[in-house]
Order: structure tokens, then sequence, then C-alpha cells
């Protein structure tokens, strides 16, 4: 290897949007859920973070530019946590067994990530984020592993991170080692299996969220009783039951687990002292819309049509089958035309139905 190789590797992740709610922690150092979840990865081109690094003997510290702006690695931090269990890999999966591979573990690296959507308002900003920083060190470093071994690094980074490196459907099991070892994401079934399956983003809001994911889960397990009765009894049920829905591709299932996982992550919050509420009178108006819409399709035989579900924001996601997409679309356009502050947007995500 001559002085002058670059080292240099990019890649992109794409948010996830869970369909069973992540929501507190058992250990907030190690990021270990207290359940685990499940969601459904957004493959095109719309929501997805890409990160490119770089390692060079002549870099003197580890610098991070987040969409243009350099960002702070604190040390003991979530970044530094990831940067250096990534190193860790490079040095005992490729150094190690290989006296002649570059040493690259012992330089700094300098990553740079853009995301093509606005960062932390509910949009799992940090999910692609996270995950393209692990895949584009495992990129650098030339790491044969799984993506579910760059999940335990991935979710260290942030929880809901572990899910977007997989495409598809996605399981985060939640695991029982307290070191973490078995709390990664596994492949429930791949994009392909389902196709005709469809997200549409509404964004009723881009403003960055008042309360943070990590601080109001955090809250939610300290104050809430009915957080309690949510990871005994409600979601080591629904992670079955919504795992069959998928691989049977039975619609309707899925559609009322996820409306019901979504109604329950939003009253645990709401449950938390003091209450957090991420969903507003948009939000609301536009379940209204759907439970309506539900409502004439089951009268007419046709079962659920469309899942509305929220994250710790107040914008939706609806999944819905390709072919009801433009039906919703224009439903969803008919009462809500585009007011710019409230209603940004209607996307098609896996490529349809844009409006
Ligand atoms: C989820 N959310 O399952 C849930 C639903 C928000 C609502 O995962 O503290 O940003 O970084 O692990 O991953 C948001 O939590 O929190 C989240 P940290 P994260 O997608």
């Amino acid at each position: 290897m001559s002085s002058s190789t670059v080292y240099e590797a990019t890649a992109s992740a794409p948010v996830n949007i869970a369909v069973i709610k992540y929501w507190g922690k058992r250990d907030t150092k190690l990021i270990l859920p207290i359940n685990s979840s499940l969601s459904v990865t957004l493959d095109q081109d719309h929501l997805r973070s890409t990160t490119t690094s770089r390692a060079d003997p002549s870099f003197e510290h580890d610098q991070l530019w987040l969409n243009g702006k350099e960002d702070e690695i604190k040390a003991g931090g979530r970044l530094a946590t990831c940067i250096s269990e990534m190193k860790r890999l490079r040095k005992e999966l490729v150094e190690d067994k290989d006296p002649n591979a570059p040493k690259l573990s012992s330089y700094k690296v300098h990553i740079a990530s853009y995301n093509n959507f606005p960062t932390a308002a509910g949009l799992a900003s940090s999910a692609s984020g996270f995950a393209a920083l692990v895949a584009s060190l495992a990129h650098l470093y030339q790491l044969t592993v799984s993506p579910s071994v760059l999940s335990l690094i991935a979710r260290q980074g942030s929880g809901s991170a572990c899910r977007s490196l997989f495409g598809g459907f996605v399981a985060w099991q939640m695991g029982s080692d307290p070191a973490g070892t078995d709390s990664l994401a596994v492949e429930v079934a791949p994009r392909e299996h389902w196709p005709d399956m469809h997200a549409l983003i509404c964004v009723v809001s881009d403003d960055k969220k008042g309360t943070s994911s990590t601080s109001g889960m955090q809250r939610t397990v300290e104050t809430s009783a009915l957080l309690q009765h949510r990871i005994k009894h409600v979601v080591p049920e629904r992670m079955q039951l919504i795992s069959k829905a998928i691989l049977e591709k039975d619609f309707d299932t899925f559609a009322r687990i996820t409306m019901a996982d979504s109604n329950q992550f939003h009253a645990v919050a709401l449950d938390t002292e003091p209450p957090i509420f991420y969903m507003n009178d948009v939000s609301r108006a536009i379940i209204a819309l759907i439970v309506e819409f539900n409502r004439l399709s089951i009268a007419n035989g046709q079962g659920h049509k469309a899942a509305y579900t929220y994250d710790a924001g107040p914008n939706a996601v609806i999944y819905a089958l390709e072919k009801d997409i433009k039906q919703i679309v224009q439903l969803i356009v008919s009462y809500f035309p585009q007011r710019p502050s409230e209603f940004k947007d209607v996307l098609g995500l896996f490529g349809t139905a844009s409006s």
C-alpha cells in the first residue's frame, strides 16, 4: 500500500417506521429496550441518511459533520461508543488475523452525514443516521459481518437504528443478556415478500419535537403504570400476531395491530408524569378520517384498508396496499389541502402515489 492510499467509504440507510413501538430502556447506557419492537423499513430515496467515512493517519481527532455542520463527539457518548466499537471489530476481525492489513483501527476518522429530510421532527433521523454511520464504517473497515452483528453496534447509537440495517419487515428482539449480546435486529420478511405494501408519510409539521424520545421514554419508565401492563401483557402477543400477519400477508390483522399499538404508545406517553403529547389536532383529525374510511370498507366486507401510526411527533404514517393507495391519497388531500404550516406534503413511498 502506498502512503497516498485513500481509505474512504460511503453508505446510506433509510428510516424505519415501527408498527410495534419501542418505548423504554432497561439499560440506558447499552440501550437495551424493555420490549421487543417491529418496523417496516422505507426503502425509497425520500428519507435516507448518507454517510461518508474516511480514515487517515494525519487526522488528529475523530470528527463528525451532520448536514455540513460539525457535531461534537463527546467522550463516552453514543457516537464515540459506535466509532470505538467499529474500530474494535476492525482490529479483531481483520487486523489481528492478517498482519498485512492496514492498521485502520489506529487512525482517526472523519465522518460526514447528510439527511435528505428534516432532522429530529419525529421522522426517525437518528435511526437512519446511526445505521448509515455503522454501515459506512463497516464498509471502510471491510468487515464481512451480518447486518444483525452491525445492529448490535447501531443500537448503542440509537435504539431504533438497529432496525434500519435491514430492509423490509424487521424485528428488534429485546434479548435477555445484561451485556446486550442478544438485543439485535432480525429480518421477519424481506421487502419483496409483500411488494403491495405501501407507506404514506403525511408531514403535519417538520418542526423539531418538544420532548426527545430518549428523555420522554425514561420518564415513562419511571412513572407510568400502564407501561408495565403494556410490556408484560400486550407487546409479546402482538409481536407474534403481527409477524404471522406479515408472513401471511394478512393486511386486516396487520392494520388492526398497527393502529392499536400506535394508540397504546400515545396512551403511555399521556400516562407519563408530567404527560407527553406528541400528536396535535391535525394528527387526530387524520385518525378520525382513517377510522371512518375503514368503517365503510369493513361494512362493505373488505376489512381494514388503511393503518395509521404515529411516532414521537405529529406526523402520520399510513400503511395501505397498492390497490387502495390512490383513493387514500385523494381522500387525505381533499380533507387536508396543502396548508403550508399544517400539512406540508403527502409522499408516496415504495414507488407510487405522490400527490
Ligand atoms: C420506535 N420510537 O419504535 C419508537 C416509537 C419513537 C416512537 O424508537 O433513546 O430515537 O435513541 O434509543 O431510537 C425513538 O427512539 O431513542 C423510537 P433512543 P430512539 O421507532
